[in-house]
């Protein structure tokens, strides 16, 4: 039935109030839900009642979009993609989706006119860091680009309760403290608790042979824990298309279906309360080293199985048959994390909806493609048979089926190749026997990619060769990238109304419009204006450095930035002691010229990997010296600046003049930090390593400074027997730096202290530093020499921005979508919810 006019307008007046975007409006939606979701008055309310209400009143305004985008994605004839990560390295929500809303002023004067200022409420926000670094801040970008484009997505995770470590720093060694985000609450998420699946964990397999005569296998478990939907709508920027982030929480079961389980011995499987929710309770904190534990393998497994029994759930609900599910869905594995899946979908399809083998495998490979992310060898996930057997015991056996059938294509495709044979096999042979997730990703997957165009092309030819060679048709690049809306307009909103003032709004969509700005790049005066902004970014950096550090540093000298995971193979190490040779060479002429600089490092070690934090502890440790040093008289200065995340990361971009991109060639998959960098207007040093290459291509050369070996010479030097030693030997700059450290000069007289770190580089050095060192110390000098030249340094900073239009993550999907996912955009439009509609 029609709704009569007087009905409309009362509608109308009530969702203005309950989701209109004016000040006057949020000003009264901050103090309802202050009102009524906290028990609070303004007199009585702090700040974090306020940044609640303040949050809750935007999720009203979001969820009308996630409403009508949900409502669409179910009726339409519409296919989805399904992004597996388990890592989600958001950042805070409430700034972001201020601008996705366009609302960001409004909100300015609804809480200036409540004697609020919007910057403190922001800075309230917890931030949820369910990601380690790249990998998981990827999968952020790559949400805010989903929606952006109107690409119809879930994306399906843990919701971590502690997520990564917070790091602090004591006596110059890094310590670490429990992330408690969710302490006060978390507006942004909605818990389904209707919405949960059961999972089963441990246990053995029954076979019986059914009255049909049909082989079945019966999983009896061991215990069964219950994964909960939670909820985080991702509104794109001023669309109406708002995705969700399902994350899911382990939890005992209350009660279970005793159809389904009760064949077997299933009083045991009503497990402790505690041993359930420890599934969701902690992110591991390793970044590409795998921890072969037996929780990790059950949270692998937690999360894919309910995402999977969700997309199934969510296809048949809408009438589709369990045979086309890759109509409806395209499941992307981000990294090998989610790699199980394949497995689970393979049980899922033969034993609990009984579709035949062969169709099932079929299914199942249209149904995923596979991102493989690094190329470093410990970093590939494999998990021990027997472990992986009293975890997931149907599991192994429908992979050993899944290989076996496997291998028999390949032995008539390669005439009985063994060497190619063992290699392609998902369990490896020999006595201790292991699961090959890589292999298990590539075998069950239509497409598989590398993420830059250097990966992608040495996986063809080290990790995934024999891949490659089998199915050469299923390979290509999705060269990373990362949102605008995040690392411009929101952490840099200054830098941003300059452009804009330039070339209007369009490059936050689109971002190679920014090449409008290359005409700009001589002017004098748009030089001084963005020169200008640069310096107040740095003001401002320099000023929090001040409070968390207490090192007073000059915002006038070159911020040389280092940020990133600390490893091995990122080179850290490689700075500090470009960072000593310029000590040394003020201690040996006091008056040297020398462009002054502060070196700005951060990032977080893997708590149980003993030389990254040796590395910290190097970094502040030469800090402490030089910093002090009245010889060098504030010329060089050393900041480690604490708890590197997504809120830091914010702060440090857009006061960067120097980016330091100096991975050992062939190691670093792409990396991002040197897309953000460059956007912001900082300049790369840095070596031909994963996105790199490219960025240096779109830059050009002369504004991008290159030192180093390149990934062939690496190869060729290792192979003609590298030792590190000589070059030890043969630079003096080098020897005393090392000596210096080995003898305590750093450390209060106790060499002992680094021994690990200095016998590592002088002995194995598997990452090349001391190879490096003096091509990296001459570009230094490049790098100094150009920042004295005002104009020109300006001139490069703009064409860097300018020409970074290739590395907005909306290019990376919209190529996903084309190639792999064959998903278009699909617009959403606002419903009145309050109406059923048929
Ligand atoms: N990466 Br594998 C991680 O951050 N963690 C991991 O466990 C693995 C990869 C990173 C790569 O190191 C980085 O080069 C890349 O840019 C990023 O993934 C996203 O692809």
């Amino acid at each position: 039935m029609k709704s009569s006019t007087k009905d409309t307008e009362s509608i109308l007046t009530r969702e203005e109030t309950r989701t209109g975007l004016g000040p006057e409006t949020l000003k009264r939606a901050i103090l309802n839900h202050l009102f009524y979701n906290q028990g609070k008055f303004p007199e009585i309310a702090t700040r974090n009642d306020y940044y609640m209400a303040m949050s809750f009143a935007v999720r009203d305004r979001l969820l009308q979009r996630w409403v009508a985008s949900v409502k669409k994605y179910l009726n339409a004839d519409q296919k989805i993609v399904s992004y597996l990560s388990a890592e989600y390295l958001l950042g805070p929500h409430l700034a972001n989706n201020l601008i996705n809303l366009g609302i960001y002023e409004n909100m300015e004067k609804a809480s200036n006119s409540l004697g609020m200022n919007l910057d403190w409420l922001i800075a309230k926000e917890q931030e949820p860091g369910l990601g380690n670094g790249g990998l998981g801040r990827l999968a952020a970008c790559y949400m805010d680009s989903l929606a952006t484009l109107e690409i119809p997505a879930i994306g399906y995770g843990i919701r971590y309760q502690f997520g990564i470590f917070e790091q602090d720093i004591k006596d110059g060694w890094q310590i670490e403290d429990t992330d408690n985000w969710l302490r006060r609450g978390n507006p942004w998420e909605i818990a389904k608790r209707e919405l949960g699946y059961d999972v089963k964990l441990g246990g053995y397999v029954q076979h019986y042979t059914d009255i049909n005569g049909k082989f079945k296998a019966n999983w009896i478990p061991g215990m069964i824990v219950k994964g909960i939907a939670y909820d985080t709508p991702i509104l794109g920027y001023r669309v109406n298309t708002c995705n969700t982030l399902r994350l899911w929480k382990s939890e005992a079961p209350k009660s279970f279906d005793f159809q389904t389980f009760n064949q077997g011995l299933y009083s045991g499987a009503v497990s402790d309360k505690t041993v359930c929710e420890n599934i969701s309770k902690v992110l591991y904190p390793n970044d590409e080293q795998r921890e072969g534990k037996i929780l990790r393998l059950q949270q692998q497994y937690f999360f894919v199985s309910c995402s999977l029994q969700d997309m199934i759930a969510i296809h048949l609900s809408q009438g589709g048959k369990i045979e086309r599910f890759y109509d409806k869905f395209v499941v992307q594995l981000n990294d090998t994390h989610p790699a199980i899946g394949v497995a689970e979908m393979m049980r899922l399809l033969v034993d609990v909806y009984e579709v035949e083998w062969d169709l099932a495998w079929d299914i199942t490979k249209k149904s995923f493609a596979y991102t493989n992310h690094t190329l470093l060898p410990e970093a590939l996930e494999t998990w021990d048979q027997d472990l992986f057997q009293s975890v997931l015991p149907r599991h192994l056996e429908i992979i050993q089926e899944i290989n076996r059938r496997f291998l028999d294509e390949v032995t008539i495709r390669t005439y009985g190749d063994q060497d190619l044979i063992s290699s392609l096999s998902i369990i490896s042979d020999g006595p201790w026997k292991k699961i090959r997730m890589a292999n298990l990703a590539c075998a069950g997957s239509f497409a598989i990619n590398g993420v830059a165009a250097l990966h992608s092309e040495l996986l063809k030819k080290t990790v995934l060769k024999d891949w490659y060679q089998l199915w050469p048709e299923k390979f290509s690049n999705k060269t990373n990238g990362v949102t605008p809306r995040r690392w411009m307009v929101l952490s840099n909103p200054k830098l941003s109304s300059l452009i804009s003032s330039k070339i209007g709004e369009g490059w936050i969509k689109n971002l190679d419009e920014l090449t409008g700005l290359e005409q700009y790049a001589d002017d004098p005066s748009f030089q001084q204006e963005w020169m200008v902004v640069k310096h107040e970014m740095k003001k401002d950096l320099a000023k929090r450095i001040l409070q968390r550090t207490k090192i007073k540093v000059d915002p006038s000298s070159i911020f040389d930035v280092h940020v990133k995971r600390i490893h091995e193979y990122k080179r850290q190490h490689l700075n500090i002691l470009h960072v000593i040779a310029l000590y040394n060479r003020i201690k040996q002429n006091p008056d040297a010229e020398v462009v002054p600089r502060t070196f700005i490092f951060a990032g977080k070690a893997a708590p149980g990997y003993h030389l990254a934090k040796l590395m910290i502890k190097l970094i502040t440790s030469v800090a402490d010296v030089v910093n002090q040093d009245p010889i060098v008289k504030d010329r060089i200065k050393v900041v480690f600046y604490p708890n590197y995340n997504v809120t830091n990361a914010q702060r440090i971009y857009p006061a960067a003049d120097v980016s330091e991109q100096i991975s050992t060639a062939g190691k670093e998959a792409s990396g991002t930090g040197n897309m953000k960098l460059s956007m912001n207007g900082a300049l790369t040093i840095g070596t031909l390593d994963g996105a790199n290459v490219e960025i240096r291509d779109c830059v050009g050369a002369e504004n991008f400074f290159l030192f180093g070996l390149t990934e062939e010479e690496v190869q060729q030097k290792k192979s003609e027997g590298y030792n590190p030693f000589d070059y030890y030997m043969a630079n003096p700059e080098l020897k005393l730096a090392i000596d210096q450290i080995n003898s305590g000069y750093f450390s209060h007289m106790n060499g002992s202290v680094f021994k690990d770190l200095i016998n590592s580089l002088l002995y194995h050095d598997q990452y090349l530093v001391l190879a490096d060192f003096e091509s990296y110390v001459a570009e230094q000098e490049r790098v100094a020499e150009a920042y004295k030249d005002k104009q020109r340094w300006a001139k490069m900073s703009i064409l860097n921005a300018a020409r970074m239009g290739k590395f907005s993550s909306d290019r990376s999907i919209k190529d996903y979508c084309d190639d792999i996912w064959k998903v278009g955009p699909s617009p959403v439009e606002l419903v009145d919810f309050h109406q059923k509609t048929q």
